[in-house]
């Protein structure tokens, strides 16, 4: 398999699982088309002729002829789905890249990050947003994320996916607490910007400075997009109990 064959990303800008595949495209140096889906508005084709297993994003094509909206990728294209899988993947066919270190123990510190993200983090911030959990929890799992950084750099020391793993949900989090959640839940947020701010998070802090400068971010972060997005959700939450399309509370009655 050959480094030049075509690359398409199916993504969704308020999630956060397809940007760590875009941030890792853009620390890859690769020539990616992306195929933008409205999870709050899918349309039917892309469960149907793209993601069968469920219609989630990210979706990763590799190979075939240039996609466009509503075509399904041909027969014989490399069909991935699952950010770490993707991850992973694009580690292996961009080996110059570096995107997980050659030192056989980094590797396995960075795959444990992504597996803690994963099991906690996500679960920390749904739990925050949408389910009524304290805020604590999930400063606890920042905290507990921090403490495994190095003095200096990123994860691993140079960037590697398993910062792809982490950015998407720190920027998505500092931001709402910023920019959004003072309309939905004003002490909470103002809670939450204090404590990022604070000494307690003084190297999570540093990460987030030496995130914000990388190239990757810039090109891959909408931050007001992500965050139109996410009042949308809200407010359709607030109405429906809908999280996301497997997960559904019922609505608190006033
Ligand atoms: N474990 C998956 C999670 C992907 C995921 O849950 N994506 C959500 C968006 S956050 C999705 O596409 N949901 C389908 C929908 O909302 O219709 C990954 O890491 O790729």
């Amino acid at each position: 398999m050959s480094e030049t064959e075509r690359i398409t990303i199916y993504a969704a800008v308020d999630s956060p699982f397809p940007h760590r595949v875009l941030l890792a495209l853009e620390e890859a140096g690769a020539t990616y088309d992306t195929i933008w889906i409205d999870l709050m508005d899918k349309e039917e084709w892309y469960e149907q002729k793209v993601n069968p297993a469920g219609g989630k994003v990210p979706f990763l094509v590799y190979g075939g002829p240039k996609l466009h909206p509503g075509e399904a990728p041909s027969t014989d294209a490399v069909k991935i789905a699952e950010s770490r899988v993707i991850l992973e993947f694009l580690a292996d066919i961009f080996p110059a890249a570096h995107l997980l270190p050659a030192d056989p123990v980094l590797r396995a510190r960075a795959r444990l990050f992504i597996a803690t993200v994963d099991a906690k983090l996500i679960k920390a911030l749904v739990g925050f947003l949408f389910l009524g959990a304290p805020l604590e929890n999930l400063l606890a799992v920042f905290e507990e994320l921090q403490a495994v950084l190095p003095p200096t750099g990123f994860v691993v020391g140079e960037w590697s996916i398993a910062d792809a793993s982490f950015i998407p949900i720190l920027v998505r989090v500092r931001s709402l607490l910023e920019n959004v959640l003072e309309n939905y839940n004003p002490e909470a947020a103002k809670e939450g910007v204090e404590a990022l701010r604070s000494p307690r998070f003084a190297r999570l802090q540093q990460y987030y400075e030496d995130v914000m400068a990388r190239p990757s971010t810039s090109k891959t972060w909408s931050e007001e997009k992500v965050n139109l997005s996410f009042a949308r959700r809200m407010d359709r939450f607030l109405k429906t109990g809908i999280i996301n399309n497997e997960e559904r509370v019922p609505v608190p009655s006033t």
